[in-house]
């Protein structure tokens, strides 16, 4: 990603102009126009989205059929996209009853989370019978046909779901795809960019919403390994099935925080909780407030529309009754996402314009650079003249730790004034971020 920045020629005051974070400042203007009346468009305030698992033999019921197109903007599909139901014979796919979820999701105009590319649960007869080489094979090559056939469709895919044990050795489940090498998580995230570069790469899994929790803290290095290594991950996917054995930790917000500063965007995936009235309603609050908090939570996902659809109906965890009636609980979250004013992601779009005394002008790129927990870096090239001054400004808590390529000086702990040193017109810096992942202003003139 990159952002250009250009230097307005022959304005003859310095005065910087304009410091528009784009992203920032829409997204910062909800909801002032009143609420939002659907979990969709209270989603959309704040850049996020709201979605559900869908079901491809309810999409008859003209019931469940009204409240998916008038509530929800993102769907996953509850069985039809898993490896069983895509390749139930080895090598022969079959699209069908995942096609119709998407083709009615689509004319909806709503995005698809796809679920799931390969996990060791709901295989294919043919697959649970493998191991070794034939068998990372054939799940490399489920993972590269599944996701060419929907590339540029999906907007994020959960590529590996569930693959962590529970309980206290924060290790990897065993199975037989674990069984093919510690490296297939990695191996199959790799197919999957190189078959669908567009799709954001999700790791998706359960009992990993409690930060203390050992299968947590091994994801979470888990995630850390890739994002250091270049591994191909964008987000991670928390289920959050809850109930009274598994309540909503304290710490959720905290969860997601963390796994954000990796460098990856954090999404609620099945989000369903066990329970009812305003003891329901409060715990579906909370985890919505938990999501609106962090700034790369991009959107929340229920597991079914009504308590009846649910793979746990027994339990009554979702939004709507069996009649299709808002619950408490509906509204809870409704209100929640209508109060909350967070942003998504760091501003992708700045524009900023500086003018130059001596005439002339100048251009400064920004891009993107590496992203670590603590810590991400930038570069700036400049185009126009070889005889630059760009000034860098860093937000709080931000601070910039290292730079190369520059010859650079503060004028305060939040402007970096930079010049050439002879290695030409690009240059880098590290910011050490504090949780604020925010791109800098960059304005420059002619020296
Ligand atoms: O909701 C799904 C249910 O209809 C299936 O029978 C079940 C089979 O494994 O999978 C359910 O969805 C699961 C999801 O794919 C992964 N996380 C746990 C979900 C609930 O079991």
């Amino acid at each position: 990603m990159t952002l250009t920045v250009k230097s307005v020629a022959r304005v003859s005051l310095v005065s910087t102009l304009v410091l528009a974070t784009v992203g920032a400042a829409v997204l910062a203007a909800s909801p002032a126009s009143g609420a939002a009346s659907t979990l969709a468009a209270a989603a959309q305030q704040s850049g996020r989205y709201f979605g559900t698992a869908v079901a491809a033999n309810k999409l008859g019921d003209s019931t469940y059929v009204g409240i998916l197109n008038r509530e929800f903007d993102m769907v996953t599909a509850e069985n039809e996209m898993k490896m069983d139901a895509t390749e139930p014979n080895q090598g022969q796919f079959s699209y069908g009853n995942a096609d119709r979820i998407v083709n009615q999701a689509r004319n909806q105009g709503k995005r698809i989370r796809g679920h799931a590319l390969a996990w060791h649960s709901q295989q294919p007869g043919w697959m649970q019978n493998m191991s070794g080489t034939a068998l990372r094979n054939a799940m490399l090559n489920h993972v590269t046909q599944v996701a060419s056939y929907y590339r540029g469709k999906i907007y994020a895919w959960d590529v590996v779901n569930e693959a962590f044990a529970d309980g206290s050795s924060g290790g990897r489940r065993d199975s037989n795809l674990q069984r093919t090498g510690n490296d297939w998580i990695e191996a199959a995230f790799r197919a999957a960019r190189a078959a669908d570069p567009g799709a954001k790469l999700c790791y998706n899994d359960y009992n990993t919403d409690n930060w203390s929790h050992a299968k947590t803290q091994g994801v979470y290095r888990m995630v850390q390994d890739f994002k250091s290594r270049g591994v191909p991950i964008d987000c991670v996917g928390f289920q959050a099935h809850f109930n009274s054995g598994n309540p909503v930790p304290s710490n959720y917000h905290t969860t997601l925080q963390n796994f954000a500063a990796l460098g990856v965007d954090v999404q609620i995936t099945e989000l369903d909780i066990e329970g009812s009235g305003s003891t329901q309603a409060q715990q579906y609050s909370g985890v919505t407030q938990a999501c609106l908090a962090v700034a790369r939570c991009t959107g929340i996902t229920v597991w079914g529309i009504r308590d009846t659809d649910s793979w746990r109906a027994s339990g009554t965890p979702l939004l709507f009754d069996g009649s299709g009636n808002k619950k408490a609980a509906y509204t809870s979250v409704l209100n929640a996402l209508n109060a909350g004013t967070g942003t998504t992601t760091p501003p992708t779009s700045t524009t900023t314009t500086t003018s130059n005394p001596g005439g002339g002008g100048c251009t400064a790129t920004y891009s993107e650079g590496e992203k670590w927990n603590d810590r991400f870096n930038g570069q700036v090239t400049v185009s126009g003249t070889d005889n630059w001054i760009v000034t860098v400004t860093v937000s709080s808590p931000q601070r910039i730790i290292a730079t190369w390529n520059t010859s650079a000086s503060w004028d305060s702990a939040n402007v970096m004034t930079a010049r050439p040193n002879g290695s030409g017109n690009t240059f880098g810096f590290t910011i050490m971020h504090g949780g604020n992942w925010n791109w800098p202003a960059v304005s420059c003139r002619v020296a």
